[in-house]
Formats: structure tokens, C-alpha cells, sequence
């Protein structure tokens, strides 16, 4: 009978069908999860607040958040508790809002509370600092009194160089030592107004002026992103109505409530 010897053929057949189905459907399984939560793999680079960590992409890092706080090029040391975790999530929001508004960043997704999964940049070794407002080294530097606002934003561009201590530097000068081209610059200098006027009418709707901040930019396959982190450690934000500052000052200038201040401002953000 014709069809009793293909029955065991059919029973075969659909076991097979079943295991292949198995261990496609354990593949996807395996890829979600590594997708999810990529490896961390070599440290191969650790800064004064952050761990980079590799990952099995050659494209992607994994950007660890520590509780480390350092000030004057790390003359000055401590710890502000949860400041990892607090950055880590101010960081993820405002390259959120950024990249809702067409600006490219290093930023893919937060992993937990501590770490974000970015693309693997070649930082350019300038710091640029966006001002609004009179404060820190530019007050003291000029003379000026802290507070006084500026008719229109200035750019500063700062050599990242521990040993001297990331001076001032024009723009000139990064070009002529080969840190970054001249239209690299001009590329870095539009996205850092257009970031300023994003943060600040964000943050200014939320009862905050934004004082001034650093940001860093790299390359990566032949674009400019905007890199780093942006966070009470890397901004000045004080509250509009007190002027309290709510940033990394407090622990500068030893001003006291430095993680009720970061914890303020994440609220503020959050909103
Ligand atoms: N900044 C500069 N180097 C490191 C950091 N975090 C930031 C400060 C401030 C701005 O750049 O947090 O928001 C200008 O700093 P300064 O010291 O030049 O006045
Ligand atoms: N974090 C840097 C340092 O340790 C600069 C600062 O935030 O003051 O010098």
C-alpha cells in the first residue's frame, strides 16, 4: 500500500521540519538576546568618569558611567553618589531630543543604569565650550563678574590635553597641528549653536538656563558626530527663578547638595 511506506517518510519529514524550526527559532532567540545586551568586551579606554569597553562589533562601544568626580584636571577628587546613573540618563534624553531634531550623535540605546551603547568614534582631540552666560574660567580669565549674559552665543575651542591642562586654543591652531580640518571645524561649530539652541529652549521651558557646556565630536566613517556625554558634569545649569546652580560647581567650589543637585536636575529633565 502506497501510502503506508510514505507515512513513515512524512513522520521524518516532519520531525526534521520541527528540529530545523528549533534551532532557528533558538538562533533568533541567541541574536535578540546579543543584540539586547551586547558583550562587554576590552576595556581600552578609561577617562575620569567613564570606562569604554569594545564589543563584538567593531563599530560599537559600551559606555560605563562611574561615580568618580574630578575638577582642575584632577587636582580636586571625589565620588557624588548615583552621578553615573544620573548622567548616564540625562545624557540618553538630551541625544534623544537631539537626534529628534536631526542631530547625529554617538548615541544608540541605554543598556541599564549605568551603561549606553554608542558608536565607536575617532574623538577629536579639540573640546568645544558653548557660552550664553559669564562663568567659570572665561569670568576669570576677562575679569568679568559671573552672570553677565552674552548678546550672542560664543564658541571656544579647547586642545584636550591633560598634561597642559586643555588650553584655549583658536581654531587655527587645530588645523595647523592636523587635530582637525578646517571643514571639520566649521561642521563642529554649526552643530554646537544648533545643540544650544535645542538644550536651551528645552531646559529654558523647564524653569533652567543653560549657562554654557563642552562637547565633544569624533568620526566615524567620514561623519561628524556629536560624542561624549551631556550632563550636569559637562554643563552649567542654574535654576531660573534662584539661580541656584545645579551642576558640577557645587562640587568644584564646594557649595554642599551636589547629588540633590544632580537629582533635581534629572527631574527637571525628565519632565
Ligand atoms: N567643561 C570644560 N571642561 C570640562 C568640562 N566639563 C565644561 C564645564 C562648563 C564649560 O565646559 O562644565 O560647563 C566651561 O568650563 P570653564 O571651566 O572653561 O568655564
Ligand atoms: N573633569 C575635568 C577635570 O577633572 C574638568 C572639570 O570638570 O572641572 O579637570
Amino acid at each position: 500500500m502506497p501510502w503506508r511506506a510514505r507515512r513513515p517518510l512524512t513522520t521524518l519529514r516532519l520531525v526534521a521540519r520541527q528540529i530545523e524550526w528549533l534551532r532557528y527559532s533558538s538562533w533568533c532567540e541567541a541574536r535578540a538576546a546579543v543584540e539586547s545586551t551586547p558583550q562587554k568586551l576590552e576595556m581600552f579606554y578609561e577617562g575620569k568618569a567613564k570606562k569604554l569597553y569594545a564589543t563584538a562589533d567593531p563599530d560599537l562601544v559600551i559606555c560605563y558611567f562611574k561615580d568618580d568626580a574630578t575638577a582642575f584636571n584632577a587636582k580636586k577628587r571625589g565620588t557624588i553618589e548615583d552621578k553615573g546613573v544620573v548622567n548616564n540618563r540625562m545624557s540618553e534624553l538630551f541625544f534623544g531630543l537631539l537626534a529628534r531634531t536631526g542631530l547625529k550623535t554617538h548615541f544608540v540605546r541605554r543598556l541599564n543604569d549605568r551603561e549606553m551603547l554608542c558608536k565607536r568614534l575617532q574623538i577629536i582631540p579639540v573640546e568645544t565650550v558653548v557660552r550664553n552666560i559669564v562663568a567659570g574660567s572665561m569670568a576669570k580669565r576677562l575679569g568679568l563678574e559671573e552672570g553677565r549674559e552674552l548678546s550672542f552665543p560664543v564658541v571656544e575651542y579647547y586642545y584636550k590635553s591633560d598634561p597642559l591642562d586643555d588650553p584655549l586654543i583658536y581654531p587655527e591652531h587645530a588645523i595647523l597641528f592636523g587635530w582637525a580640518a578646517a571643514p571639520e571645524l566649521e561642521t563642529i561649530r554649526s552643530l554646537a549653536l544648533k545643540v544650544n539652541e535645542v538644550l536651551r529652549r528645552f531646559l529654558d521651558e523647564r524653569g533652567i538656563i543653560l549657562v554654557d557646556f563642552k562637547l565633544e565630536f569624533g568620526r566615524h566613517h567620514g561623519e561628524i558626530l556629536l560624542g561624549d556625554e551631556i550632563c550636569p558634569d559637562t554643563c552649567r545649569f542654574w535654576d531660573k527663578a534662584s539661580r541656584k546652580k545645579l551642576d558640577k560647581d557645587r562640587f568644584r567650589r564646594d557649595l554642599g547638595d551636589v547629588e540633590e543637585a544632580y537629582q533635581e536636575m534629572l527631574r527637571r529633565v525628565e519632565d
